[in-house]
Order: structure tokens, then C-alpha cells, then sequence
């Protein structure tokens, strides 16, 4: 019995003692493998880039839906400075001068309302899905 234990244990240290390399080999070799699937998935789904252009006191369009990971450009387009300021605060540009734009990434999906600070009439909403 006792005999029986210990050439069990002989076993299975033997077994540890070569299986830990391989292990750690095909490991690495998945992590590899997802990481290379993870930056092809990511070519295929690369961001997309719209524009939103102020002019004349309005946002256009005045809504744009984007998904996550997308960039949004505002571009002043009028003579005075306008922001783009979501309501809930998730993004802000402050002011962007005259022929000046600014770029958000769009983050959490979700509806977001957004104005001018300068010029509380002018609105529009982003949609990240
Ligand atoms: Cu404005």
C-alpha cells in the first residue's frame, strides 16, 4: 500500500515534471493565435470616420448614429467658436474656433443628446451602438 503511494506519486511527479514546458509552450502559442485573431477581427471592423459639420449655427447632421470605437469630427465651419457638449457629460469638446474641428472616439453605446454651450438652441444627438 505504502509501496503502491509512493510509485504513484513517482508517476505523477514525472508526469509534472515534463508536462509543465509543453503546457506553457501551447500556451503561448494560443495567446499568439488569439492575438493575431484579435488584430485581424480588428482590420475588419477598423473604425470609421464621420464628420459633422457646423455651419450656420447647426449641427449636420444633427444626428448620426456610430459604433463604438468609431471617430466623430466636428468641424466649425461658421466665424465664432461652437462646442459639442453631451448632456450627460460623457463627451465635451469645448470651444472649437473657426475652421477648427474636434474629434471624439465614440465610447459607450448609448443615445446621447448634445449642444452648443455658447449657443444653447443649437442640438444634436449621437447614437453609439
Ligand atoms: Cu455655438
Amino acid at each position: 500500500m505504502h509501496d503502491f503511494l509512493l510509485d504513484a506519486a513517482g508517476r505523477r511527479r514525472v508526469h509534472f515534471g515534463g508536462n509543465p514546458r509543453r503546457g506553457t509552450s501551447a500556451l503561448n502559442l494560443g495567446v499568439v493565435a488569439s492575438l493575431v485573431l484579435a488584430f485581424s477581427g480588428g482590420a475588419d471592423a477598423s473604425p470609421t470616420t464621420y464628420t459633422v459639420v457646423i455651419e450656420q449655427m447647426r449641427f449636420n447632421p444633427p444626428a448620426l448614429t456610430v459604433r463604438r470605437g468609431d471617430h466623430v469630427t466636428w468641424v466649425n465651419k461658421d466665424l465664432f467658436p461652437h462646442t459639442a457638449s453631451a448632456s450627460s457629460k460623457a463627451f465635451d469638446s469645448r470651444s472649437i474656433a473657426p475652421d477648427a474641428a474636434w474629434t471624439y472616439v465614440a465610447g459607450q453605446p448609448g443615445t446621447y443628446p448634445y449642444r452648443c454651450d455658447l449657443h444653447p438652441a443649437m442640438a444634436g444627438i449621437l447614437t453609439v451602438r
